[in-house]
Parts: structure tokens; C-alpha cells; sequence
């Protein structure tokens, strides 16, 4: 018979993120026992976006003086409300169902009546509680029992753009162990290097200050200077560029687009050479090229605009065949426009953030259809985090192959390493188990 793990208590509260911004905190209570008995709590915390792409699901901020603006009240009343009166009693094991409630309950298209954010704290507390009651770890919930998957980190390492205060003007810079033989052995070659580049820019007299994601945030010239470094701290730590250590960018370039110039403007560069620094598709196209000839560049997010279609099937064409090409805000992990760039060849690759789409079930949605249409699928935190690691569970559980969470420094970066770690070990150890069963 189908289980029914109702629904008994749903509770939102404003929290903080990483960046000292309120955010929304939810906690769902099932149980099958009588009212008055203790049931089980899932508990989420929702993360929030600086470059936010401009087809994201709205999040709700309450505007006014609190805060700054930025608070999240009506996002919190909206779920203690009119969310939990309508999702009471549920079944919580039926996560596509719930989620079906809130999109109906919410009625708009964006979800900018209830907010993204309420919406995605309550899926996530609702998938949390399920997996506790049921005694099964998250990603097994979310994945099932073949899930044995680790992610490869994508790991940043310095910041730029609108994450840094600096004159980089790309937004990250990561590096990705593709040579290591277990994620463990993955994170301890990144945590070297991030050591060592600590090291050669203090020895150089620039800034150890981190940006939003702990990655570095020194002042350099441009992205060739960015990448030459990063190549002297990967050997600095013993390792070999391009067959051991990938590198990686996100360009976030809707943050550069000029509209009206019709180009990309590069601030930092700019202020450098005292001449404007100007690029248009094209040139942005052929100075990615350049950089994979010259560096083990392996994936690109977010090379031109999102809403450069054109300019993305033609740098697929370009550079598709030897670089991952991850749309970020041109995707906005929803199935919508992903079937829009899977028809136009545009990117090969999709970033997944739950609070972008707003619910569990369309994430899910999106992966399986990135995965179905031979796209590569990269879960992803957001620039403004908490210490919540469901995005480690999620990773494992879709068998991704590959996460963006920062550098390992912050513990809302960390959260989710250290969770992978977790992970592992549990995987591990089940493993073994088998293989005792087998001999
Ligand atoms: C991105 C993200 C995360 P933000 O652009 O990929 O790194 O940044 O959360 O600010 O959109
Ligand atoms: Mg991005």
C-alpha cells in the first residue's frame, strides 16, 4: 500500500545568508502518529544570487527600511500562511505533488506572488523530512539506491566581477582535479593549490582578501594574467595543468553587457590601460579561443549574454567539440529554455540552482532532460549561501559528476564539501559491505 506521511506542521523564520543579507529558513514536520506526538522536522535554508540571470524565478524581498530593503517577511508569512494552509495534511512523500500544490497555490509564472523563495524552502524541508522519516540519507532519497556518484568539485579560487571588489572582470575562476581518483583525493589537490596561490600572492605583495565565494580577490591585469598564475600554483603544489587540474571560468558576461553598445564592457581592463575595453560576440568568442589554446581552460559558464542566442550557437560551433560551454542565466535551470538552447545547439552544458526555477520536482525535471539530450550538468550553489549542504545530496543524487560551490574557505562553502565527505565515506562503506556479501 502507498504510504501516507502527512503533512503536521510547516514554520518559516528570516535567517541570515553569508553576505549578512535576511534569507528564509523552513522547517516541515511529518508523522504518521497521532496529533500531539512528535513528529519528524525537515529543516531548508534558501540561497540567494548576486548576478541573478533576469529569466530567474522572482525572489521575493519585502523593499521598505528593514534591512536595507532586503528582508524577507511577506516571503515568511507567505509560507506560515497561505502555504502551509494549503499543503497541511499532505502526503510529503508525493515531493511532485507538493511541488504541483505551491506552483498552483502561487498561480504565476515566475512564482513572484508567493516568492521563488518561499516556494523552494518548503519543497526543500518538505523532500528533507520525508528522507529523515523514512531513516534513508537525502541523497538516497532524492536519487535512489543506485546513487553512488560523487561530483568532481569545480572549484573557485579567486573572485572577480560582481563577487569582488577587485579588477578582474570575469567572476571566477576555478580549478577542477579531473585527475584525481576520488573526490577526497579531489578536494586535498584544490586545497593545496588554494594554499599555494595564498602564498604567491602574498609573495607578491597583492590582496589575500576573499571575495563572496572565498576565492581570492587580488588585483591582476586580465584574464591571461588570472590564468598564468593560477598555472604557476598548480605546479608550486606539485601537480600538472591540463592532465591532472583542469581550469574553469565563469564569465557571467550578462554582467558586462553594454545594450546600447551592443558589446561587452571590461571595467578592470579598462581602468588598467585607461582606454576602454570593449568586446562584441565575436571578439569574445575568438579570445576564448585563445585562452584554451594557451591554457587547460575546460569549461566556460556564461560566455555571452542570456539573450544571445545566436552568439551561443556559434561559440557551440567554436569552441563546443573541446570546451564544456554551461549556460547559467541563459538556461536559469528551466526546462523551457534549456529545450530552446537544446534546439538552437546552444551550450552544451546547463548550472543547476534550485532557487532559480523555485521547486524540487522542476529541478529534477531540468537535469533529466539536460542529461537526455546528451548535456553535461553542473549543480551550483549561489553567491549569497547559508550552511545548508542540500545541494551536496542533490549532486549525488542525480549523479551529476559536477558541483560549483565555492572555494574551501567560508563554512557555507565548506558545508557542502565537508557533506560530500559524509557521503563518501557512506558510500564506502556500503561498498564494502557488498563486496564482503560477494566473496
Ligand atoms: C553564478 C553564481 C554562483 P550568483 O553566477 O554562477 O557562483 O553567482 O549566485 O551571484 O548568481
Ligand atoms: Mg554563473
Amino acid at each position: 500500500m502507498h504510504r501516507y506521511l502527512p503533512i503536521r506542521r510547516v514554520y518559516a523564520r528570516e535567517i541570515l545568508d553569508s553576505r549578512g543579507n535576511p534569507t528564509i529558513e523552513v522547517e516541515v514536520t511529518v508523522g504518521e502518529g497521532i496529533i500531539g506526538t512528535e513528529g519528524v522536522t525537515g529543516r531548508a535554508m534558501v540561497p540567494s544570487g548576486a548576478s541573478t540571470g533576469k529569466f530567474e524565478a522572482v525572489e521575493l524581498r519585502d523593499e521598505g527600511e528593514r534591512y536595507g530593503g532586503k528582508g524577507v517577511s511577506k516571503a515568511v508569512a507567505h509560507v506560515n500562511q497561505e502555504i502551509a494552509e494549503a499543503i497541511l495534511g499532505e502526503n510529503a512523500l508525493e515531493q511532485a505533488h507538493i511541488d504541483q500544490i505551491l506552483l498552483d497555490t502561487d498561480g504565476t509564472e515566475n512564482k513572484e506572488r508567493l516568492g521563488a523563495n518561499a516556494i523552494l524552502g518548503v519543497s526543500m524541508a518538505v523532500a528533507r523530512a520525508a528522507a529523515m522519516s523514512l531513516r534513508i540519507p537525502l541523497y538516497q532519497y532524492l536519487g535512489g539506491c543506485y546513487t553512488k556518484k560523487l561530483p568532481i568539485p569545480m572549484m573557485n579560487i579567486l573572485n572577480g566581477g560582481c563577487h569582488a571588489d577587485n579588477t578582474v572582470d570575469f567572476q571566477e575562476f576555478m580549478i577542477m582535479p579531473t585527475g584525481a581518483a576520488s573526490f577526497s583525493e579531489g578536494l586535498e589537490m584544490c586545497v593545496n593549490i588554494y594554499h599555494c596561490l595564498k602564498k604567491q600572492l602574498k609573495e607578491r605583495g597583492l590582496s589575500t582578501g576573499v571575495g563572496d565565494e572565498g576565492g581570492f580577490a587580488p588585483d591582476l591585469k586580465d584574464a591571461d594574467e588570472t590564468l598564468s598564475l593560477l598555472m604557476e600554483a598548480v605546479r608550486e603544489a606539485g601537480y600538472e595543468p591540463g592532465t591532472q587540474i583542469g581550469f574553469t571560468m565563469d564569465a557571467a558576461a550578462s554582467e558586462l553587457y553594454a545594450p546600447e553598445k551592443k558589446a561587452y564592457y571590461f571595467p578592470g581592463e579598462s581602468m588598467r590601460t585607461e582606454i576602454p575595453v570593449m568586446r562584441d560576440a565575436a571578439e569574445m568568442i575568438a579570445f576564448y579561443e585563445q585562452l584554451v589554446k594557451k591554457y587547460p581552460l575546460i569549461s566556460i559558464e556564461d560566455g555571452l549574454h542570456e539573450e544571445d542566442w545566436e552568439g551561443w550557437t556559434k561559440m557551440t560551433e567554436a569552441l563546443g567539440d573541446r570546451v564544456q560551454l554551461v549556460g547559467d542565466d541563459l538556461f536559469v535551470t528551466n526546462v523551457k529554455r534549456l529545450e530552446k538552447g537544446i534546439c538552437q545547439k546552444a551550450g552544451n552544458a546547463i548550472l543547476i540552482k534550485l532557487n532559480q526555477i523555485g521547486t524540487v520536482t522542476e529541478t529534477l525535471a531540468v537535469i533529466e532532460l539536460a542529461f537526455k539530450s546528451g548535456y553535461q550538468v553542473v549543480i551550483s550553489h549561489r553567491s549569497g549561501e547559508t550552511e545548508d549542504s542540500f545541494i551536496a545530496d542533490l549532486a549525488v543524487a542525480t549523479g551529476a559528476g559536477q558541483i560549483k560551490t565555492g572555494a574551501p574557505c567560508r563554512s557555507e562553502r565548506n558545508a557542502k564539501y565537508n557533506q560530500l565527505l559524509r557521503i563518501q565515506e557512506e558510500l564506502e562503506k556500503s561498498e564494502g559491505a557488498a563486496g564482503e556479501e560477494d566473496s
